[in-house]
């Protein structure tokens, strides 16, 4: 492989010479290739983390955001094409670029070459970049430059310090990360178009883990990049509790947090600074089991809280431990994590993969009824997949066990390896029978976030300390109010019995923990329920109801000089205009939550006494704003 080190030298003596006066980054072409279940590569929670559960199922959008923390790290003025068309990546490149760079990951290869082909057809004197796992599996499939016919240089690894030596900037000064667009997501009846309720900031990228599955561990060559300090990391989410009032988490991407315990703890001081921000916003991190345990040996489970985490993804992979051979899963006891974490109020994402070598017909359900038992609130099942560049695929290349599939189907679920002991189309069932497994058993994940986030409520009111005490319990009393609205509905759309009864006895926990429901969730909670009967029939009827979820093509425009220094340093555009539909649909859900907001006022003037303002207001706030938008 190339010594990427040697390319970016080559490079900055090349352009320091001529700056380029502006820069283009972009995302592949859109339309993106769809998943096998039938949902978007970029709607997390419709494909993975609430996938199984009807009408109650998060539909979400996510932002292509390595791009803004490029052109939020360099001097250089530049725009960012986010899921273009044909026609406005072709009309944006005759514009004329010196340098035009694409992030892209494998399953987009496909759209990534023809847009390479096409800027090296018309454009010569373009230099093209590309970075993330694309630049990765270009490098595996095209090894020993055979890449170059497509791209000029691949960023292999982290791409700030890359561009700012390939430009001759000060590679020294601090990373900023300053608000990029948010993501977020509802069920479709609530909103279609929710505005996001995620954050995002990157805290490190890489790993030392090693795993010979793992993308990332290969992409930043086995070892951590810090992106922000861990003060950084507070001030930064600080940003979006001041500008966004409906932003009520933030995603920290890092891939493995509870392996930095030095760097965790340091976020206790500065987060317990800003009180305000404890009672409206929490963190997403990423935490593998052991790294967990050895935290919670150092620094007990009150420290977890105390920093601000809310919602933690676990790989647990398979109740296998012992089979799987990876350092990270050895010696804490899933169940024991997952029942602590829920205990104090914190969500889960439990990761399970499918399609081991040692899974077969004897094992497979057990190992499947084992992951269904740690109760997740949120799931990602998938199967094990070799990605281009990463130790498991160079391992099943040599084996000849890799499959020749198309690059549209390179993702989680993608089917590239010849399994040992199941059928390929097996790995994809189980999967699928496992979110169905957990919804029938668990109920949707919004029942389970509530039941998690009224433990919440109660562990602060039992803690000394007055940070949880006094705020964070007012981040639970909110949230919990807002999912309560959901639970009518919830209970008459359950899939079974079972599950009918949870959502019975959860609304009874509310009582016993919250209080009475005020009129204001009562009224909310029953225009919810009309919604979801309709959503519900119209899914009864038309099976084909629900369509991937589709992204507009959106501008950035990172003009450096005036705004550089704000928190939001770039202006959007919104080059092609809604179509008559969704412009339909826009109107008539605006008229929907103008109508609904008056009739909360009346209601709240109607009966003031019995009123709750901390979930009231909230719950105005948010439908004043258009944004019923639930975070995670
Ligand atoms: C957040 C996230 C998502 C989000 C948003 C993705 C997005 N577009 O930003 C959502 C949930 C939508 C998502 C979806 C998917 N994801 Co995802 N996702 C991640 C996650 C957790 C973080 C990615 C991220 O934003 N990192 C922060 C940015 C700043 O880092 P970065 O992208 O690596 O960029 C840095 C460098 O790579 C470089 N760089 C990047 N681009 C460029 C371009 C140029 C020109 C240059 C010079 C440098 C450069 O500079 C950046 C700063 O250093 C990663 C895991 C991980 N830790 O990487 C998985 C990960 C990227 N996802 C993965 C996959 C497979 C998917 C899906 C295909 C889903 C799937 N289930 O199969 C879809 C595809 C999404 C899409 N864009 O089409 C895999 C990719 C593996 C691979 N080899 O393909 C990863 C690595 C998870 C894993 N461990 O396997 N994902
Ligand atoms: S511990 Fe997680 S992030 Fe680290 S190498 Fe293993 S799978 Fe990758």
């Amino acid at each position: 492989m190339n010594n990427p080190m040697n390319e970016i030298s080559d490079v900055q003596s090349r352009s320091a010479l001529q700056r380029p006066k502006k820069i283009l980054f972009t995302s592949s072409l859109y339309p993106y290739p769809t998943l096998p279940n039938d949902t978007s590569l970029t709607d997390a929670t419709g494909a993975r983390f609430t996938r199984a559960d009807g009408i109650f199922c998060l539909i979400s959008h996510s932002h292509h955001f390595a791009n803004h923390v490029l052109a939020q790290n360099i001097s250089i003025p530049s725009v960012i094409l986010e899921y273009p068309r044909w026609n406005d990546f072709t009309t944006e490149v005759k514009k004329g670029y010196d340098i035009i760079g694409i992030s892209a990951l494998p399953v987009h290869m496909e759209s990534v070459l023809k847009m390479c082909t096409y800027i090296r057809e018309n454009f010569p004197g373009t230099k093209i970049l590309i970075g993330c796992y694309a630049g990765l599996a270009l490098q595996a499939v095209y090894p020993d430059g055979g890449w170059k016919k497509y791209v000029d240089e691949i960023c292999h690894g982290e791409g700030v310090e890359f561009m700012r030596r390939m430009l001759g900037e000060d590679t020294n000064r601090p990373i900023q990360q300053k608000l990029m667009p948010k993501g977020g997501g509802s069920p479709t009846f609530i909103s279609k178009f929710p505005k996001g309720a995620i954050g995002f900031l990157v805290s490190g990228l890489g790993c030392p883990g090693s795993c010979d599955f793992c993308s990332s561990t290969s992409l930043f060559d086995h070892r951590r990049i810090e992106m922000l300090s861990p003060k950084d990391l507070v001030e930064h989410m600080y940003l979006y509790k001041k500008n966004f009032p409906d932003v009520t988490n933030v995603f920290v991407i890092e891939e493995d947090h509870f392996r930095w315990p030095d760097y965790l703890i340091k976020i206790k001081e500065p987060w317990e600074s800003h009180p305000d921000m404890i009672e409206s916003i929490d963190w997403f991190s990423f935490g593998s089991l052991d790294f967990i345990g050895a935290f919670v040996d150092k620094y007990g489970w009150d420290a977890i809280a105390e920093i601000g985490i809310g919602v933690m993804f676990i790989g647990v992979e398979s109740k296998f431990a012992d089979l799987l051979h990876y350092k990270k899963r050895s010696k804490t006891d899933p169940r024991e994590v997952f029942s602590h974490l829920h205990n104090m109020g914190i969500r889960t994402v439990g990761s399970w993969i499918c399609g081991w070598d040692f899974h077969n017909h004897t094992n497979i359900e057990e190992d499947l009824n084992y992951f269904v038992s740690l109760n997740p609130t949120y799931q990602q099942l998938t199967r094990l997949s070799p990605f281009p560049g990463t130790a498991l695929w160079y391992q099943l290349k040599e084996e000849g066990r890799l499959k020749n599939v198309p690059w549209d189907d390179v993702h989680f679920w993608s089917g590239t390896q010849k399994n040992l002991g199941l059928e390929e189309h097996e790995t994809l069932n189980y999967v699928e029978h496992g979110y169905d497994l957990l919804y029938r058993t668990w109920g949707p994940s919004m029942l389970r976030r509530l039941e998690v986030e009224l433990n919440g409520y109660s562990y602060c009111m039992k803690s000394s300390n007055p940070m949880l005490h006094d705020h964070k319990s007012l981040f639970f009393r909110k949230q919990c109010g807002m999912v309560w609205t959901l639970l009518d509905a919830m209970e008459r759309f359950a899939p079974n019995g079972i599950v009918r009864r949870r959502v019975k006895q959860t609304a009874k926990r509310y009582i016993e923990v919250i209080g009475e429901p005020t009129p204001i969730m009562e009224y909310l909670s029953k225009n919810i329920l009309r919604l979801a009967s309709d959503e519900y029939l119209k899914q009864l009827t038309n099976p084909s109801f629900y369509r991937p979820k589709t992204e507009p093509f959106k501008k950035y425009i990172y003009h450096k000089s005036s705004n550089g220094e704000q928190d939001i340093p770039y202006t959007t555009e919104w080059p092609t205009p809604p179509s008559f539909k969704v412009r339909k649909d826009m109107i008539s859900e605006n008229l929907r939550y103008f109508a609904l907001e008056q009739m909360m006022r009346l209601k709240r003037s109607a009966s003031k006494s019995k009123s709750e303002p901390v979930i009231d207001d909230y719950l105005m706030g948010m439908v004043s704003r258009r944004a019923f938008g639930f975070g995670l």
